[in-house]
């Protein structure tokens, strides 16, 4: 595989220095690990004067938000989204709109972008950072190590490994989570907005961010504490709280809360028949896996990674989905594959 920084260095450079006088549209994830990119891409398209607008969409709405937007450009850069997204990609160039993705997402269909600069074990910020290194104007290390720490994608950073050496971790990690928070708060426009300004400014000369972190984390507290008041247990291994009113950032957290309250190996969230599964303390365990078994047997779906995982089912049966589930996680870690 060698080196993901290596392999991914300056590779955005040529096709960038190529787009004169042509309209470009970046497409970014809603987390931090897009809004990252969308800072440094901007930073970079800024750089070279080019016209250019910064979008934001979760990855379900990519498909959407791509059609809307394709027409309107020249150039379409995805960023922390495209890997999964074959149609929305085919879509874009039909319409005559060449498509650059960035991206670290496993690759499960054919996508063919004109450009793609994919690794799965940097982020989508840090890839974008390596991959546009020669046109930055400033050192934007942090925003991409902020993005590299809230993925979960620390293992192989290297730029988190040098601002660790250059700051504290406290410093790093506190900014970080703050744009974490924060966003969960913010629309669209305060996106674009906030990834303008990032390359410029640094966390803590920003009051909104202090404003709608503090907001989103007393939320948090107060969803997790209802969280800890309905959550049930299944077969010992899986958590529940069905929580149909929450903020759909918030599900994530609770599945790993009620896991680690009830002191189970995986903790699960339902709200509104979406799903979010959380693997706290189990090795071996694929969540991803046995979401798509159980969600398919109630005319659901479901994917993801084997520690983290989601899926959509029919509100009518949840419940159902949920004991299937659980069978799924408990023939796993007694090491027996269901039968099918
Ligand atoms: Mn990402």
């Amino acid at each position: 595989l060698g080196d993901p920084v290596e392999k991914v260095r300056n590779a955005l450079v040529p096709h960038l220095e190529e787009l004169e006088d042509e309209r470009v549209a970046v497409v970014a994830d809603i987390d931090v690990d897009g809004l990252a990119s969308a800072a440094i891409l901007g930073h970079v398209l800024q750089g070279l004067d080019l016209d250019f607008v910064l979008y934001f969409s979760p990855p379900a709405n990519f498909t959407e938000v791509v059609s809307g937007i394709a027409p309107e450009c020249d150039v379409l850069i995805a960023a922390d989204l495209g890997s999964t997204a074959r149609d929305a990609v085919q879509d874009a160039r039909s319409e005559g709109c060449r498509v650059f993705i960035v991206d670290h997402h496993q690759v499960l269909e054919d996508v063919r972008p004109d450009v793609f600069v994919h690794d799965t074990r940097l982020c989508a910020a840090e890839l974008c950072y390596w991959a546009t290194l020669d046109l930055h104007e400033r050192d934007l290390k942090l925003l991409a190590a902020y993005a590299a720490f809230t993925d979960y994608a620390e293992e192989h950073s290297r730029v988190l490994d040098e601002v660790l050496r250059r700051y504290d971790r406290r410093k790093v990690y506190t900014e970080a989570s703050l744009l974490d928070y924060a966003l969960v708060k913010m629309d669209g426009d305060d996106r674009r907005e906030l990834a303008l300004k990032l390359p410029e400014t640094a966390v803590p000369e920003l009051d909104e961010v202090y404003e709608l972190a503090r907001e989103a984390m007393l939320e948090e507290h107060e969803v997790l504490q209802r969280a800890r008041e309905v959550a049930k247990c299944l077969e010992e291994v899986v958590a529940y709280a069905i929580m149909d009113d929450i903020h759909p950032a918030m599900t994530g957290r609770v599945a790993s809360h009620v896991a680690g309250v009830m002191g189970t190996p995986v903790g699960v969230c339902v709200r509104r028949g979406k799903v979010s599964a959380r693997v706290v303390d189990g090795e071996g365990i694929n969540v991803a896996k046995a979401i798509r078994r159980a969600a398919e047997k109630v005319g659901g779906k479901g994917g993801g990674h084997a520690p983290a995982a989601g899926g959509v089912v029919p509100e009518s049966r949840v419940d159902e989905f949920l004991r299937l589930l659980a069978g799924e996680i408990k023939r796993q870690i007694e090491g027996r594959t269901s039968d099918e």
